[in-house]
């Protein structure tokens, strides 16, 4: 552990949260160690338990007992003949993918997903395979993720990134936390919180459900709070606002600043357009309406409206309980005008932090590993490369799904991640990927989308990023981007799993040399020296102007952010307030129930490492539905009885069953359970406005009393 997120070690595969001081003593959280200790298992999955297990009794186990079994260790093929996977050999393993996609009518019908761990250097060499072979069908996990706040970030200041950086946090006077749980998803985002309470700055949290490690914290660095038990009060202000309350509470503040006049004039003259019209839309909000849709009172969103005033500088953070809703591009517009109002970009411990998963989900798409590339990027690639790269957008995660579901698509190929229980809509998904001709996964651990597969199928096992990554040239480190824009190296520092592991960019490679027989990309060249793929990403992408050099400075260097000069790339040149009403024209599904699927203390994503979700008081179970007492009463149920969940959509009910109630602290008709076991309730074309992303906290459901009765407590 004494070597991750150094100087000389690797990044942190759990979250994107930058790293304090590269020099000082080590940083870890107990969530770090757990995503590290996931990867260093000495646990093998070596051929004969292959041999073993039928993929049929693979499926039968849950998603913690695939975790458990421990590192993938060769190549694998599906043998439909047996229902085994069986080993075949790396060349072999390329060849039959190579086959595939050449074989295809057009490569619009193959699709390339990508998880958010994968290095800049893979992920750049990957979308340049995926362009040269002809199509830009590179859905990513972004797509379920924060690919609202870029949606929404882009129009309005012409850049889909956070503009701060950790010294804000030091000068900030007030930070806003919007629907995120940093307790148990970014704990070192939690440090920096205690520091901004210690010293007085306003730390104000919207949220449905009380989360503890918003409330309070004991710092595991700090030997009083260790020693003493003692903690610190993190959260100021705790405000439960309804889930899909947000963009209500947001409209609810900016009319009291307005009506305050408490804006920040010389800045909107300067640097904004659209001031009129998001204050007409803003006035002609009814108080009624905001209180019935936020669930707050308006004495509520007055007191955050103050706070928000009486800061001179001020940070909005903001996570999936904002991105997974269907308007969540508006309401994260919504947070922007606010910052914008008041000038709170482009100065000392003021603006936008988006706060993203996955450690490097920032830098693949700052690599390319996007559905709809902008011109000017594959004008860049093209020309540095010598190809004319496909100009047509390509399938998104829902998109993808779709495609495959009709035929459209036949070959998925994905670059990490667990899609089959990532997605939305599991049965439909499911569905979809066993209708391929052939799906191949790059991965370290057994997980379900191995055995949700095509026709064909392989299992490709890679290096984990704490791994030594030996190439023709000797020993390689990756670099990675983190969620404040810093970009910096990572070199694996253990023995790999076994010693058949190739690395993410050597599969690229080997399966563009398989592939594509007439490009001119010195593939073997490239893998053989991480440097010379760096050399070619400084040429391309912008803000990576001498990168070998940089990146080896300690701590690596900071991508610019225009905003931070108060420069907005827009199409306008300027900053936008975008207006939106606090009511649209759709009628969302009428339901007794909105369900939010979050995740629990004891797992990453999809990988389930333990039963228990110590904050919130669970033990030894995950099916679990959280809900307000007073529901419970109204329904006639108890804490402890057991309901299924059904999904009401227009083109009928999705259902999951044997869900034990959990009362807890959550407003009245919302309810709370975790991901992925209830994803079978989420529709496929349930998605956010213009961003695609699955409303996965904004399901609408009713209960009913489940057959499997009273769990015994
Ligand atoms: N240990 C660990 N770390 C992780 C991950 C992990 O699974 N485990 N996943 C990584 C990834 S990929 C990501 S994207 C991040 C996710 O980190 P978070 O964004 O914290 O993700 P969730 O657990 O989904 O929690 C969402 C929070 O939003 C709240 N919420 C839900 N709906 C609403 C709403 O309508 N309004 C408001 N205001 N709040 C709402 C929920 O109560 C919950 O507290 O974490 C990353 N880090
Ligand atoms: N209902 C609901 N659904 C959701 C969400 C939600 O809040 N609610 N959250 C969404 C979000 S924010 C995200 S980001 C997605 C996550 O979706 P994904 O990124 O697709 O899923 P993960 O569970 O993170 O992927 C875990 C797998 O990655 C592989 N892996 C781990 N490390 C490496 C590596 O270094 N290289 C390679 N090649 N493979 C590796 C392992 O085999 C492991 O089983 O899920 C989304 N789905
Ligand atoms: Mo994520």
């Amino acid at each position: 552990m004494l070597q991750t997120n150094q100087d000389r070690g690797f990044d942190c595969p759990g979250c994107a949260w930058p790293d304090r001081n590269p020099n000082s003593t080590f940083e870890f959280c107990e969530n770090g160690v757990k995503a590290v200790a996931a990867e260093a298992t000495a646990k093998r999955l070596t051929r004969d338990f292959f041999a073993a297990h039928s993929v049929a009794s693979m499926a039968a186990q849950d998603d913690f007992w695939l975790e458990a079994q421990g590192r993938l260790t060769e190549p694998m093929r599906y043998d439909s003949a047996s229902d085994h996977y069986i080993p075949i050999n790396w060349d072999d393993a390329f060849a039959l993918i190579a086959q595939q996609l050449r074989a295809l009518d057009s490569p619009d019908r193959a699709v390339f997903y990508t998880s958010g761990r994968t290095s800049n250097e893979a992920a750049f060499l990957y979308q340049l395979f995926i362009r040269e072979f002809g199509t830009n069908n590179l859905p990513d996990c972004s797509n379920l993720c924060h690919e609202a706040s870029g949606v929404a970030l882009i129009e309005q200041i012409g850049n889909g990134k956070g503009s701060v950086t950790l010294e804000d946090f030091e000068q900030a006077e007030a930070i806003f936390v919007f629907g995120q749980n940093p307790g148990t998803n970014h704990p070192r985002m939690l440090g920096e919180l205690r520091a901004a309470a210690k010293r007085g700055c306003r730390i104000v949290v919207f949220n449905p459900l009380r989360e503890r490690g918003l409330e309070r914290f004991v710092h595991p660095q700090s030997p009083a709070d260790m020693l003493l038990g003692t903690h610190t009060k993190i959260a100021t202000h705790y405000f439960q606002p309804r889930i899909g309350g947000d963009l209500a509470v947001l409209i609810g503040i900016a009319k009291i600043v307005i009506e305050r006049a408490a804006l920040d004039d010389a800045f909107i003259a300067q640097y904004c357009d659209g001031f009129d019209a998001v204050c007409a839309t803003v006035h002609s909000a009814d108080w009624r309406e905001i209180q019935c849709d936020s669930g707050l009172t308006q004495a509520e969103i007055a007191d955050a409206a103050q706070i928000y005033i009486d800061s001179k500088a001020t940070i909005f953070c903001w996570g999936m309980g904002i991105t997974q809703h269907r308007r969540s591009v508006a309401t994260i517009q919504m947070l922007m005008n606010l910052l914008l109002l008041r000038g709170n970009i482009g100065k000392p411990g003021a603006g936008p932090c988006p706060v993203r998963g996955h450690s490097n989900v920032q830098g693949d798409r700052t690599m390319g590993i996007c559905e709809k590339p902008t011109p000017t990027f594959l004008d860049r690639l093209g020309t540095e490369f010598g190809f004319d790269p496909p100009r047509q957008p390509g399938f998104d995660v829902v998109a993808a799904i779709e495609a495959m579901e009709s035929g459209a698509a036949g070959v998925f190929f994905a670059m990490g991640g667990n899609f089959a229980a990532a997605t939305p809509d599991t049965s439909r998904t499911a569905a979809a990927l066993r209708r391929c001709d052939l799906t191949v996964q790059v991965s370290t651990k057994l997980n379900r989308s191995h055995l949700v597969h095509g026709r064909e199928a392989l299992i490709m096992p890679c290096l984990g990023r704490s791994e030594f990554d030996e190439q023709a040239e000797g020993r390689q480190a990756v670099t990675v981007e983190d969620s404040m824009s810093m970009v910096h190296l990572s070199a694996g520092i253990r023995a790999p799993a076994s010693g058949q592991l190739l690395s993410e960019p050597m599969i690229v490679a080997r399966l563009a040399l398989a592939t594509l027989p007439t490009s001119t990309t010195p593939w073997r060249d490239l893998v053989a020296n991480y440097d010379r793929i760096r050399e070619r990403i400084a040429r391309v992408i912008p803000g990576f102007i001498d990168f070998n050099a940089r990146v080896r400075h300690p701590g690596g260097f900071h991508l610019p952010h225009p905003g931070r000069e108060r420069q907005f790339p827009s199409v306008s040149g300027r900053a936008l307030l975008i207006a939106h009403p606090l009511r649209d024209a759709v009628t969302d599904s009428a339901a007794p129930f909105r369900l939010m699927t979050v995740r629990s203390h004891d797992q990453y994503n999809t990988t389930v490492y333990g039963l228990d979700d110590r904050y919130r008081g669970v033990r030894g179970l995950r099916r679990v539905v959280f809900i307000h007492r007073d529901d419970l009463a109204l329904l006639g149920f108890a804490a402890g009885e057991c309901v299924d969940l059904h999904s009401c959509w227009h083109d009928g009910e999705r259902s999951v069953s044997g869900f034990t109630l959990v009362e807890y602290d959550i407003p009245r008709g919302n309810l709370a359970s975790y991901f992925p076991e209830t994803n079978a309730l989420v529709p496929l074309d349930s998605v956010a406005e213009r961003a695609g992303t699955p409303t996965s906290k904004s399901i609408a459901v009713r209960l009913t009393r489940s057959a499997a009765g009273t769990r015994p407590s």
